[in-house]
């Protein structure tokens, strides 16, 4: 029999050079892995099998110090991997935070010089993502921030960082790149605190922009949980406001520093939830895993955390399907759900009628306070669904 949780590129899960080609390299410890080339990475994906596309920074692909000769070389051999495997580049990002210039930030900076070279740096990446095809690009602030606020004003920061995002949507619509923009929070890590901290504070951003309709969000598990807030309450306040362009799995112990854990390896409810809003939703978008393997995997390992990515999401979509198919769960949200359009239409659309109707009724609470709402009975079928349990 098939196997049925095997990924196929429909399923458009990507990986980025960065997760899987991750060395092992931490704060406190050397490579445990040898560094590989692009088209190296691109070749373990492939034998990782059922992956739709790659994702990278301008400098995991061409290094910040290559010659212009080193730079085609290594993109020829990359464009040869991805024919070789069928990947595809889905999405591409700048590297704003490795390179020391950038260590009071990139756009936010307050140096005239480096907001100048962090600008000039992502329109270089863009052309690079687009040669390759990209359709998303991520913004992703690693260094905008600060760890004391004596360094900046963070209203000026702000508006620096709003200045080079319009500027950039010109770029894009200028040169018919057609990109989506999608903005990564994160809390903190690398700098003490990050000036756009959580999706929502991103959401809130968007509407201010020039562009504000080629701009999205791209959360992030492991971010949302570091801030200590509920992910897929993220996501869908993001789907809500149509703004969800991209998104990046992992997973994260709550209260713990980055960890970039393997999808659904922490919080299998919180990843059931959010497999299920995705799908409920037909989210449509890529489905990248910013992750990487545990410092102890060797080459077979990574391919094993790779593989483990997609499968833990797809067991978790079967498990979705089952969840809403349920006698038990459907009889439990059908005696809670008191549907009522009259009511609904009431306050659906204003007139001084509706209200004057509204102020006019009188509510039963007793009645109201003494409805049954079985969530008891109803989180512990989903606990067997998750369980394995029928
Ligand atoms: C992190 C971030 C990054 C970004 C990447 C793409 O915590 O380091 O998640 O991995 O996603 O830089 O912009
Ligand atoms: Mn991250
Ligand atoms: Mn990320």
């Amino acid at each position: 029999m098939a196997d049925p949780y095997a990924p196929s590129p429909k399923d458009k899960f990507t990986f980025g050079l960065w997760t899987v080609g991750h060395t092992g390299k931490d704060p406190f410890g050397e490579p445990t892995r040898p560094r590989l080339t692009p088209a190296e990475i691109v070749d373990l994906l492939g034998e990782v099998e059922g992956v739709h596309g790659v994702n990278f920074h301008d400098n995991d692909l061409v290094p910040i110090d290559a010659s212009s000769q080193q730079a085609d070389q290594i993109k020829s051999e990359f464009a040869r991997a991805l024919r070789r495997t069928r990947l595809r580049v889905a999405m591409a990002t700048t590297n704003l935070f490795g390179d020391p210039a950038f260590r009071d930030g990139a756009f936010t900076s307050n140096d005239a010089e480096v907001r100048a070279y962090a600008v000039h740096k992502t329109m270089r990446a863009m052309d690079l993502g687009a040669e390759f095809g990209a359709q998303v690009y991520v913004f992703w602030g690693g260094r905008e921030g600060a760890e004391t606020d004596a360094s900046k004003d963070p209203v000026e920061a702000e508006d620096r960082f709003r200045r080079a995002i319009d500027f950039l949507c010109e770029y894009s619509i200028e040169r018919g790149y057609g990109y989506r923009f999608a903005l990564e929070a994160k809390p903190n890590e690398p700098r003490g605190h990050l000036y756009f901290p959580t999706t929502g504070h991103y959401l809130a951003f968007i509407q201010t922009l020039a562009h504000k309709d080629m701009v999205g969000v791209n959360p992030e598990v492991a971010h949302e949980h570091m801030a200590g807030l509920n992910f897929v309450h993220a996501v869908a306040a993001a789907i809500s406001a149509d703004k969800l362009f991209h998104i990046d799995l992992n997973d994260q112990e709550f209260g713990r520093f980055d960890q970039d854990y393997r999808f659904g390896s922490v919080n299998l409810k919180h990843a059931f939830f959010l497999v299920k809003l995705l799908e409920d939703h037909k989210y449509a978008g890529y489905r990248h895993f910013d992750a990487h393997a545990y410092r102890t995997a060797d080459r077979a390992d990574v391919i094993e955390f790779a593989r483990g990515c997609m499968r833990t999401y797809l067991i978790l979509r079967e498990k979705a399907r089952r969840w809403s198919a349920d006698d038990q769960v459907r009889r439990i949200l059908k005696q809670v759900a008191r549907p009522s359009k009259d009511l609904d239409s009431l306050w659906g659309t204003y007139s001084r009628a509706h209200a004057e109707t509204l102020l006019g009724m009188t509510f039963d609470r007793v009645a109201m306070a003494s409805r049954t709402l079985p969530y008891e009975r109803l989180d512990q079928r989903t606990m067997e669904i998750l369980l394995g349990v029928d």
